[in-house]
C-alpha cells in the first residue's frame, strides 16, 4: 500500500542554481564535495529530492558531461535522494549540450516548457526543443519535472501530452517557478489561476517563489495540497537583511511550514514511489 499521501510532503532543494557568483555568496555549494555535504545536510532535514546545476573549477556554471556523470553517481552514492539534473543550465547554454545532460542518467530531469524573459536575459525552450527534450527523456527512462514559469507554459504542457503521451514512469509531476522577472508573479493568485489550469493528467506538483516571494508562493502551494521546492538557486535571503548561510536553513523552513500545514515531509523512497523514478542501477 502506498504511504504517500495528502498528509505527506516532498520537498525539493534547489542549492545551487546557475545565477548567482561564487564571489558575491561564497556560502553557495559550488564544488563537488560542498554539493554533496549540503545534500547529505539537506536529506538529514526532510528533503528527499535535488534539482542540481554544477560549477567548473573556476564555480561558472558547466554542463561538463563528465562532471555531470561523477555528480549523479557522488549523489547516489552518498544520498537516496532523488537526483534531477537541471537542463535548463544557464541562460548561454546552447540547446544540443542542456539535451547531452541525459547522458548523464539522473533519475529525474527538468523540462521547462517555453521561453521565458529571464531578468534581462531570455530563457530559451523554443518548442522543438522542448518536443524533442521530452521524447528523449522517454526513450532514456527519466522522469521530467515540468518547469512552468508563465500559464502559456501550463498550456504547452497539455500540448505536449497530446502529442508524445504521458512522461517516462505515467506520472505528471509539475514545479511552478514563479515570480521570475519576466515570468508569472510569485502571488496567490497567480499559483491558484495556474494550478487550475494544469492538465487533469497532473499527478502531483510543487512550486517554488524566486526571491522576496518565497513565503507567500510556499505559503499558497501548502494551502492548495502542493509541494515545495527551496533552496538557494532561488532565494539567498531568510528575511530582508538576513541572508541564508545554508541550504539546510531553508528545508528546515519548509519542514516548519509544512507540520503548520499538518503535512510530513516525504522521504526519499516515498518521492521515489511519487514520480515513479526506475530503480537506481
Ligand atoms: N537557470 C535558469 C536559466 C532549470 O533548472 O531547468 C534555468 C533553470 C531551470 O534553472
Ligand atoms: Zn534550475
Amino acid at each position: 500500500m502506498t504511504s504517500v499521501t495528502q498528509d505527506t510532503l516532498l520537498i525539493t532543494v534547489a542549492p545551487t542554481g546557475a545565477e548567482t557568483a561564487k564571489s558575491d555568496c561564497p556560502q553557495l555549494p559550488t564544488t563537488l564535495a560542498e554539493l554533496v555535504a549540503t545534500a547529505q545536510e539537506c536529506e538529514a532535514a526532510g528533503a528527499a529530492m535535488i534539482h542540481v546545476h554544477i560549477r567548473d573549477d573556476e564555480h561558472r556554471p558547466t554542463l561538463d558531461p563528465h562532471r555531470l556523470r561523477d555528480t549523479v553517481d557522488a549523489l547516489r552514492e552518498a544520498t537516496d535522494l532523488v537526483v534531477q539534473l537541471s537542463t535548463g543550465g544557464s541562460v548561454h547554454d546552447p540547446l544540443d549540450a542542456r539535451l547531452r545532460v541525459l547522458d548523464a542518467a539522473p533519475d529525474s530531469c527538468s523540462l521547462t516548457m517555453g521561453t521565458t524573459n529571464f531578468g534581462d536575459d531570455v530563457f530559451a525552450n523554443p518548442w522543438p526543443f522542448v518536443c524533442d527534450l521530452y521524447q528523449l527523456s522517454q526513450e532514456r527512462q527519466v522522469v521530467p519535472e515540468f518547469e512552468l514559469f508563465d500559464l502559456g507554459h501550463v498550456a504547452a504542457l497539455r500540448r505536449l501530452i497530446d502529442r508524445f503521451g504521458l512522461p517516462y514512469g505515467g506520472r505528471v509531476h509539475c514545479d511552478l517557478v514563479m515570480g521570475v522577472p519576466g515570468g508569472m508573479p510569485g502571488t496567490a493568485d497567480a499559483l491558484v489561476a495556474a494550478v487550475a489550469a494544469l492538465p487533469p493528467e497532473t499527478t502531483s506538483w510543487g512550486a517554488t517563489g524566486i526571491g522576496r516571494t518565497t513565503l507567500a508562493v510556499g505559503l499558497a502551494a501548502l494551502s492548495k495540497g502542493g509541494h515545495l521546492r527551496v533552496g538557494m538557486e532561488d532565494v539567498l535571503t531568510l528575511a530582508k537583511g538576513v541572508p541564508v548561510t545554508s541550504n539546510r536553513q531553508l528545508v528546515e523552513r519548509a519542514v516548519a511550514m509544512g507540520e503548520l500545514a499538518q503535512r510530513r515531509p516525504m522521504t526519499p523512497a516515498e518521492a521515489r514511489e511519487l514520480l515513479n523514478v526506475r530503480s537506481a542501477p
